[in-house]
Formats: structure tokens, C-alpha cells, sequence
């Protein structure tokens, strides 16, 4: 195999990324990923400080790879959560659901590397500037907080745009569409709904069950009004979401206490009725529970295959 930008950069073996899923993406699925060769991410933002700092001596006893901290910008411990990354020395973090300015030159000077979600090729511009070690283009088939443009576009455009490695997400769950991400350009992918569904994910099981029997168009994008618009399956709470956000006559205020705790609800309670079951537009090709290295070792040899590089 020829050298990977990512890989090489960051000490991994396979050019996949786990999604840093708010409330799901904890020490046991992220050092389960980066045991299998991939960047496992512990998801800062349900944690302050302390509970981060926890998560990851944790994910520590249980591996002694590479892994990482997925900083959510708009999480009410983002301060906590820049400190302690910085504090434990964390290799690597990836940033997203905002603009990361801010916290670059911190993190950079405690020598962590920053890797930015964007949704846009002015975004992925500003960050190169900034220092990030490299981008990762979402488009709007991913789950949770999403921009406006598809993976098929955005991701060639950043590549074009930017000279630091490029890490596709948004529509990703098999070899065919990491070849299809490598095609545009992209050096690595990353996957959060194939993810989701993985046997050391410890999201609620009903909530596994949902994404596993999804369909094709089962995910519904709402909150576009409040300017954090989120993918998510449908369900009771999402179709009263857009109801809601329909009706003139709803106040934010109504739509915000709808969408508060929404994400907890079902994926630490498993109430998938009223709980918001965030996941992307390919769920409905994730119809199996796998290990991670199941999942990365097949997504990989399926994908250098299609490649031709064997
Ligand atoms: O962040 C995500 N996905 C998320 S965060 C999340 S938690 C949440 N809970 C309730 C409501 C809202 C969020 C669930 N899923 N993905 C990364 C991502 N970042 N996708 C898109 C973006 C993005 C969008 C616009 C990044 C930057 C941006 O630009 C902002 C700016 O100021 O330029």
C-alpha cells in the first residue's frame, strides 16, 4: 500500500474516522475504533471538564493507540473541554457545528492538532489559515448538525480549495463509498452512523434497532428556524418538530424546549418516540451490528479493492 497522508500524520493504520457523536461517541467506542486501526473520537460534548478528563484515562487503560476528542463548539463546556484537552496532552481533536477560530491558536500551542469539520469551502479556507492539520468536508447526508451542500460536491471543492488532507463524512458506510470519497480527492472518511450500530457502541439499544431498520428516506432534517438545523430519523418528535417550525404562529422558544434533552432522551433513555435519533441518510444500508473491526478491516479491503490496490 502506498503512504496515507492521515495515516501518516497521525499514526494510525486505516484512513477512518468515528464520528464524534454527542452523548454516544464514549472511551469504549472510541478506543474500540483506534484498536482496530482507525481514529476513535471521545465526544466532549455531554461531559464538563472533569467527566471529560475521565473519558479519556479511561479510553487510556483500554488502548494504547492514537485516539481523539471531537470538541462540539457549541457545547456549554467548550471552555472546559479546550482546557482539558490541552492539560492531557490529547493528539489530536476535531472540531465541529461551528467556527473554530478561536480556540486554534490554544490547542495548536499545546501542541495538539486540530482537525475542522466544515461544511463550506469558505470555512476550510479560514481554518488552513489558522493552522488545522486538515479538514474534514461533512456534507448533508450525515447525521445530527448539518450544512447545506452534499458530500458529491462539497468534498471535491474543498479539495480543490485547500492544501492540507481532506477527510470525507456525510453519506459513508461501505467500501463503495470510501472508494467514491477517495475519487473526489479525499485522503480519509469518516463515519458516524455505520458507527452508531457497531457491538461496543453503548447507545441505547432501541435506538441500534432504529437506525438498523431504517430506510432510505427515514431521516427528516429539522431546525432550520432556530439556525442549527439536525438530521435525524423520524419519529413522533421530529414530525412535531417540523410541524411546529411550519406553523407561524410557534415561537423559537416553543421549538427550543421540543429540541432540549431531545438527544439524551433517546440515546441514553431509549425513548425513541419522543427523543431525537440522530443519523444520516445512509442508515438504510446499515442493517447489520459488527465490531469496529469488522466494520473498518471490511469497509478498507472492500474499498483498496474497487481501488485496485490490493
Ligand atoms: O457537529 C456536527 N454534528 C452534530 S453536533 C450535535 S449536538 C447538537 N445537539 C442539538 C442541537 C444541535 C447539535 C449533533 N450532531 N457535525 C459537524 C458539522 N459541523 N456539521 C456541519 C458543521 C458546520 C456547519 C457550519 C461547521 C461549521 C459551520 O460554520 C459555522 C461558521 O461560523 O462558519
Amino acid at each position: 500500500m502506498e503512504k496515507n497522508p492521515v495515516c501518516e500524520m497521525l499514526g494510525i493504520r486505516y484512513p477512518v474516522f468515528q464520528g464524534g457523536m454527542a452523548w454516544i461517541a464514549d472511551a469504549k467506542l472510541a478506543s474500540a475504533v483506534s484498536e482496530a486501526g482507525g481514529l476513535g473520537l471521545i465526544a466532549a460534548m455531554n461531559s464538563n471538564g472533569e467527566q471529560l478528563r475521565a473519558q479519556i484515562h479511561e479510553a487510556r487503560k483500554l488502548t494504547d493507540k492514537v485516539f481523539g476528542v471531537n470538541l462540539m463548539l457549541m457545547s456549554p463546556y467548550i471552555d472546559e473541554a479546550v482546557d482539558v484537552v490541552c492539560e492531557e496532552k490529547i493528539t489530536v481533536v476535531t472540531t465541529g457545528a461551528g467556527n473554530p477560530v478561536k480556540y486554534m491558536e490554544r490547542l495548536k500551542g499545546a501542541g495538539v492538532k486540530v482537525i475542522c469539520v466544515v461544511a463550506s469551502v469558505a470555512l476550510a479556507k479560514m481554518v488552513e489559515d489558522m493552522g488545522a492539520s486538515a479538514v474534514i468536508a461533512e456534507g448533508c447526508e450525515s447525521g445530527g448538525h448539518v450544512g447545506e451542500t452534499t458530500t458529491m460536491a462539497l468534498v471535491p471543492q474543498v479539495v480543490d480549495a485547500v492544501n492540507i488532507p481532506v477527510i470525507a463524512a456525510g453519506g459513508i458506510a461501505d467500501g463503495r463509498g470510501m472508494a467514491a470519497a477517495f475519487m473526489l480527492g479525499a485522503s480519509a472518511v469518516q463515519m458516524g452512523t455505520r458507527f452508531l450500530t457497531a457491538k461496543e457502541c453503548g447507545v441505547h439499544e432501541n435506538y441500534k434497532e432504529k437506525v438498523l431498520s431504517a430506510k432510505d428516506r427515514d431521516t427528516i432534517v429539522t431546525g432550520k428556524t432556530l439556525g442549527h438545523p439536525v438530521r435525524a430519523l423520524k419519529n413522533r418528535m421530529s414530525r412535531e418538530f417540523d410541524r411546529m417550525e411550519k406553523d407561524p404562529d410557534t415561537k423559537p422558544e416553543d421549538l427550543e424546549k421540543l429540541g432540549a434533552g431531545a438527544l439524551r432522551r433517546a440515546a441514553i433513555e431509549g425513548d425513541v418516540r419522543n427523543g431525537s435519533c440522530m443519523c444520516g441518510q445512509i442508515a438504510g444500508l446499515v442493517n447489520s451490528e459488527e465490531t469496529c473491526e469488522e466494520i473498518i478491516t471490511g469497509i478498507c479491503r472492500d474499498a483498496y479493492r474497487l481501488m485496485g490496490k490490493e
